[in-house]
């Protein structure tokens, strides 16, 4: 079998490329990805040699680039996991999310459904990874995200992922292509880009900086360790039905001040300094604009039908993390220069 898999130079689709090709030794991979700011092929130095790996750099929202891409490679599955996927740059940016979530899942869609359908789609898959901001936002009750949640996204972001699984329900319905979908929590864990929140803190922590927490706080994630929601997307690819969607989650709701407090003891312990130091660098700033207050997702479709879930507790996926950033100094400096510092500056200056 053959699958492109697209944004494996990214955080989660790293881990994805990895256990594939590792795991599957007789499918052969291809590493679709454009290398932007947030693509890294050093997250894949450990197999870049592996045969059964190849990586193709080109960007989905190129029509033109994709349709050729498909002809010449004639893959029998995709994994799609490209995108824009930081929030806040969504909120400065909205076009690049349109361009790439939207209009490059819809080039995808499209290539796929011409290669496969003339043979007829038995044996093909196009999986579309997708996340839990696009039910929207939950208070603080019982209330969690389930499979048949209506869509509510409020952010550009949230509205570029929703949009994007629309129309892989609809090329499924309306042309039949074979689709999988999932949507997952947060994900937290190793070549994580240090914009997100935890491994934004871990940095700012190490470097003596001050660990900005948005509004009071108080919003609510639910966190996965990134190997995990790798398993997921195994497990649903292999097992899963055609036409359905699965939640991932960790069963882990943490609210934001809680996480960066349990961070702050963590890094104290690892670098031997006294209780209570990092702590100190937490401070609060203008919340995010719109600012969606909980997430929290059923994962009982995925465990009971395909008996996923999820390796290891929270301590032991953190207590990892903030090992992995502390022996990976090199690759947190060489994210963290260049256009880097421009985005913190333009995010962080003014709040
Ligand atoms: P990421 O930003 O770390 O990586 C995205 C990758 O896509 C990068 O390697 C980038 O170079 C590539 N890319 C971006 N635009 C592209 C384009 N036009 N053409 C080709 N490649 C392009 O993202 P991530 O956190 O690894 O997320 C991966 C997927 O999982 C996304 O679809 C995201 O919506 C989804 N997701 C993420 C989370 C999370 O917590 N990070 C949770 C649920 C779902
Ligand atoms: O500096 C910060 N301070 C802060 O308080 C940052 C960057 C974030 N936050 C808050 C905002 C959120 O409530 O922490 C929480 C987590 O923020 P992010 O790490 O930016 O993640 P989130 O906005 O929840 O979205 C993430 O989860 C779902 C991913 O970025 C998405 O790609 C995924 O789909």
């Amino acid at each position: 079998m053959k699958i492109i898999i697209t944004g494996g130079a990214g955080f989660i689709g790293s881990h994805v490329v990895r256990l594939f090709v590792t795991k599957y030794p007789d499918y052969q991979i291809i590493n679709l990805d454009a290398l932007t700011y947030a693509g890294n092929l050093e997250n894949l130095r450990d197999i870049e040699g592996a045969p059964n790996y190849r990586f193709v750099k080109g960007d989905i929202s190129d029509q033109a680039f994709i349709d050729e891409l498909f002809a010449r490679e004639e893959p029998d599955a995709v994994i799609h996991l490209a995108a824009e996927s930081h929030v806040d740059r969504s909120i400065t940016d909205p076009m690049a999310f349109v361009k790439t979530n939207v209009i490059g899942t819809v080039n995808l869609l499209n290539a796929a459904r011409n290669l496969w359908q003339p043979g007829g789609y038995a044996g093909h898959t196009f999986y579309h990874v997708s996340t839990d901001e696009v039910y929207g936002s939950l208070d603080f009750g019982p209330e969690m995200f389930t499979e048949e949640t209506s869509y509510d996204p409020r952010s550009p972001y949230s509205a570029s992922k929703a949009s994007s699984d629309h129309f892989v329900r609809a090329w499924h319905h309306t042309y039949g292509l074979p689709i999988k979908l999932s949507n997952c929590s947060n994900n937290y864990g190793p070549n994580h880009f240090p914009e997100k929140l935890i491994p934004l803190a871990i940095h700012r922590l190490r470097t003596g900086q001050p660990v900005p927490v948005y509004g009071k706080g108080e919003n609510v994630r639910d966190w996965l360790f990134v190997k995990d929601h790798a398993t997921a997307i195994d497990a649903v690819f292999h097992k899963g039905k055609l036409g359905d969607t699965y939640n991932i989650g960790g069963v882990n709701e943490w609210q934001n001040l809680k996480l960066i407090e349990l961070l702050c003891d963590v890094v104290d312990e690892k670098t031997g300094q006294g209780p209570g130091t990092s702590r100190q660098l937490i401070k609060f700033v203008t919340d995010r604009a719109g600012h969606d207050m909980r997430y929290a997702i059923d994962s009982s479709k995925i465990m009971n039908e395909l008996g996923w879930k999820p390796s290891v507790t929270f301590e032991q996926g953190l207590a990892q993390t903030v090992d992995w950033y502390l022996a990976n100094e090199e690759w947190l400096n060489s994210v963290t220069s260049g256009a880097y510092q421009d985005y913190n500056t333009q995010q962080y200056s003014n709040r």
